[in-house]
């Protein structure tokens, strides 16, 4: 037991060398009310190699934290103005829900249980007294530094196709309607669908292997801009937000011609192969799903009129 307690230590003085050094610096935003407070504590976290950004009104800070996805830590006094630290944790926690990491620690003078029990139940992870020493707050960074690591990692594999490293379908439509969202109704926006011609052809002739292959080649070519996720075994969708439909026609029948171009390894001769292109675009009061759906028969007029082409 004693044994495995050294080792822990061992462990926790590694991770302390290693938190000194750049690669585990994390952005950090620090809010008090108390120039002196902000400057003691950032003058803690600076030298560890924590880029910090320190804010006297919670309202400026809960609006740099949304717009800035780098900030994976937030540390807020809870008496700040005009949003109490208690309003400003639960905001940050609704940013963080979406598919952010953010570690957010209340900070107050007063620590007494109901203070700490109206903080973790606002969404903080964290709670410290004020004002922190060097090496209790040092540990709470690696805690954040932890979690939040891990949470990337698990965001990462739960948003991403393995095969191909694009956006899961799932992760895609998710990316797409927040694209919607701030193009509004009256905004351009075009879509693109595509799918390999033939492609079951190519796994009867040459194998499973070679046919993953193709589909990696594939998406290599065609993930050149927009949002590209793959929707399917061998179907993958482009959205381009702010982009007018003619746009997405040149890109898709630019794509189409790179993909012809294309000549997969892994059996004794090149392998050939195209893909057909449906394009549509977003339309007042539409919703992501009817814009991918007129895609879709396109993409289907593309394959019965005759395969490699692009339709809108
Ligand atoms: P079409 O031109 O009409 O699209 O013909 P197709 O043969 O491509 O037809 P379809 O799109 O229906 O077939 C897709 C095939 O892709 C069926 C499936 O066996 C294969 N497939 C799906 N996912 C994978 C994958 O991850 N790896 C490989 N190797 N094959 C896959
Ligand atoms: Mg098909
Ligand atoms: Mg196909
Ligand atoms: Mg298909």
């Amino acid at each position: 037991r004693l044994g495995n307690m050294l080792i822990c230590r061992r462990h926790a003085d590694e991770q302390h060398e290693i938190s000194g050094r750049a690669t585990k610096d994390m952005h950090i935003v620090i809010v008090d009310t108390s120039r002196v407070v902000l400057k003691v504590v950032a003058g803690m976290l600076e030298p560890q190699g924590h880029n910090v950004d320190v804010f006297t009104d919670s309202q400026a800070a809960l609006d740099f934290v949304t717009y800035t996805p780098t900030v994976r830590v937030l540390i807020t006094s809870l008496e700040v103005r005009p949003l109490s630290g208690l309003e400003l944790c639960w905001s940050a926690r609704l940013i963080a829900e979406t598919n952010r990491p953010l570690y957010v620690i209340t900070m107050s003078s007063a620590r007494n249980s109901r203070n700490l029990a109206e903080a973790l139940d606002s969404g903080a992870d964290d709670f410290i007294e004020k004002p922190p020493g060097a090496e209790e707050l040092h540990a709470r960074m690696r805690a954040a530094d932890r979690l939040t690591t891990m949470q990337s990692e698990l965001i990462r594999l739960a948003e991403t196709d393995p095969l191909t490293g694009l956006l899961n379908r799932r992760a895609f439509l998710q990316r797409v309607r927040d694209a919607a969202d701030r193009v509004g109704n009256h905004g351009d926006m075009s879509a693109i669908l595509v799918d390999i011609d033939h492609f079951k052809r190519i796994n009867d002739e040459y194998g499973h292997d070679v046919g993953d292959a193709a589909i990696q080649s594939v998406c290599k070519t065609i993930a050149e801009e927009g949002i590209v996720g793959r929707l399917g075994g061998e179907e993958f969708g482009i959205v381009l937000p702010h982009r007018p439909v003619t746009d997405a026609e040149a890109l898709a029948s630019r794509l189409r011609r790179l993909v012809e171009a294309l000549r997969i390894r892994g059996a004794r001769t090149p392998i050939r192969l195209t893909c057909s292109f449906g394009v549509s675009q977003w339309s007042d009061g539409d919703t992501i799903e009817a814009m991918i759906k007129r895609a879709d028969i396109a993409l289907y007029e593309a394959k019965t009129t005759g395969r490699n082409r692009v339709m809108s």
